[in-house]
C-alpha cells in the first residue's frame, strides 16, 4: 500500500527510531516525495487530498520539533503552485538540502565562537551543536567536550560516540554533574527543537537547567538552531506543547510500587534572557531578532 511510506515514518518518529528535530524534518520531508511518487497517477484532487492527509498524520507524530511541521509545510506549498505533482517532489528536495547546508553554515558561523583550548559543554544529541563542534575541531583548534547522558533516553551517549569516534576528547557525565563542572566550562552549545517568537528556546529536558547554570557562572550559553526551528505560529500568540513521553522509559517499578507516579516531559523552555545567541545558518541573532526571522522566513505560512 502507498500509504505504508508515510506510515512508516510516522510510526519511526513516534517511537524515536528517528529522532533529532532536523532529521525528523527531513524523514517526513523525503516520506512525503516518495508517497507523492506512489500516487502521482491520481487525479490532481485527489493528489492534493492524499497528500494533505498524509501531511497531518506525519505532523502528529511528535508535537513539540516545530520542524516536523516546517518541513511538511514547506513541501506541501508545491500543492498550491502549478503543477502540484512535480513541484512537491522538488520542494522536498530543496528542504532536505537546504537542511543539510545550513547544518553546515552553523558549524562554521558557530566555530568562530570556539577559541583554540575551549572545554565546550553539549546536551543530548544535535546535528547542529556537533557540527560547530566537529568544525572547530577541523579549523585545528584543540577542544575538550562534556556530553551530558541526558536521561532517560541517553542521547547523550550518541554524541559522545559521534565526537569520539571524530577524534575529538570527550568526557560524559550524569545530567545532575553539570553544576560541579560547570568551573571547566568556557562555552555551552545546545540545539533547539523550537525557537519561539521572544526568543525562548524549546529543546530537550534539562536544557534549561544547564542555561540557568551557565547564567550564574558567566558561561556564554549558545543553542544552534537552523531557520525552520522558529515557530512561526507563536507569533500569534501560540503555545508549544511539550511532550510528555511513557513514564515506562524513565523507570518501571514493582508492582507493590504502581502507586508512585513518574513523569517524563521530553522537552523544556529555556528563557531569552538566559541566551547569548542563536547560530543559524543566516548568522548569529540575539534571541530578540528571533521574530524577524519569522517574519522573514515564514511570512508565507498561515499564522
Ligand atoms: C533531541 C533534541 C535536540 C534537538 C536538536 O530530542 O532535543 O537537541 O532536536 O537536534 P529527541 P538537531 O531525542 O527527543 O528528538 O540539531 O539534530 O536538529
Amino acid at each position: 500500500m502507498s500509504e505504508d511510506i508515510i506510515k512508516e515514518t510516522y510510526e519511526k518518529i513516534k517511537n524515536m527510531e528517528i529522532r533529532g528535530a532536523g532529521r525528523i524534518g527531513r524523514a517526513a520531508a523525503k516520506a512525503l516525495k516518495e508517497y507523492a511518487i506512489k500516487i502521482s497517477h491520481l487525479s490532481d484532487e485527489e493528489f492534493i487530498k492524499k497528500m494533505k492527509e498524509a501531511g497531518n498524520l506525519l505532523i502528529s507524530a511528535r508535537p513539540t520539533a516545530v520542524s516536523l511541521p516546517n518541513a511538511v509545510k514547506y513541501v506541501l506549498k508545491g500543492l498550491n503552485e502549478d503543477n502540484p505533482k512535480e513541484r512537491v517532489i522538488e520542494r522536498s528536495d530543496e528542504f532536505i538540502e537546504s537542511s543539510l547546508k545550513a547544518i553546515e553554515k552553523i558549524g562554521k558561523y558557530g566555530a568562530n565562537r570556539i577559541k583554540d583550548g575551549y572545554t565546550i559543554l553539549t546536551h543530548c544529541n544535535s546535528e547542529a551543536a556537533i557540527s560547530v563542534i566537529k568544525t572547530a575541531y577541523d579549523e585545528g583548534k584543540d577542544i575538550k567536550v562534556f556530553c551530558t547522558e541526558t536521561r532517560p533516553r541517553n542521547q547523550g551517549y550518541i554524541t559522545a560516540k559521534t565526537l569520539y569516534d571524530y577524534g575529538i576528547d570527550v568526557t560524559l557525565i550524569v545530567d545532575s554533574a553539570v553544576r560541579y563542572f560547570i568551573k571547566d566550562i568556557d562555552i555551552v552549545i545546545v540545539g533547539a527543537d523550537a525557537i519561539t517568537a521572544n526568543g525562548c528556546l524549546v529543546n530537550k529536558i534539562g536544557t534549561s537547567q544547564i542555561a540557568l547554570i551557565s547564567n550564574e557562572s558567566r558561561v556564554p550559553f549558545l543553542t544552534a538552531a537552523e531557520t525552520y526551528k522558529f515557530h512561526p505560529k507563536t507569533i500569534v500568540g501560540e503555545l508549544i506543547e511539550i511532550e510528555e513521553r511513557d513514564p515506562k522509559e524513565v523507570v518501571v517499578f514493582e508492582d507493590k510500587y504502581k502507586g508512585i507516579k513518574v513523569r517524563n516531559p521530553a522537552f523544556d523552555v529555556t528563557p531569552s534572557k538566559y541566551i547569548d545567541a542563536i547560530i543559524t545558518e543566516v548568522g548569529l541573532i540575539p534571541p530578540q531578532g528571533a521574530w524577524y526571522i519569522i517574519e522573514k522566513y515564514f511570512g508565507w505560512l498561515e499564522k
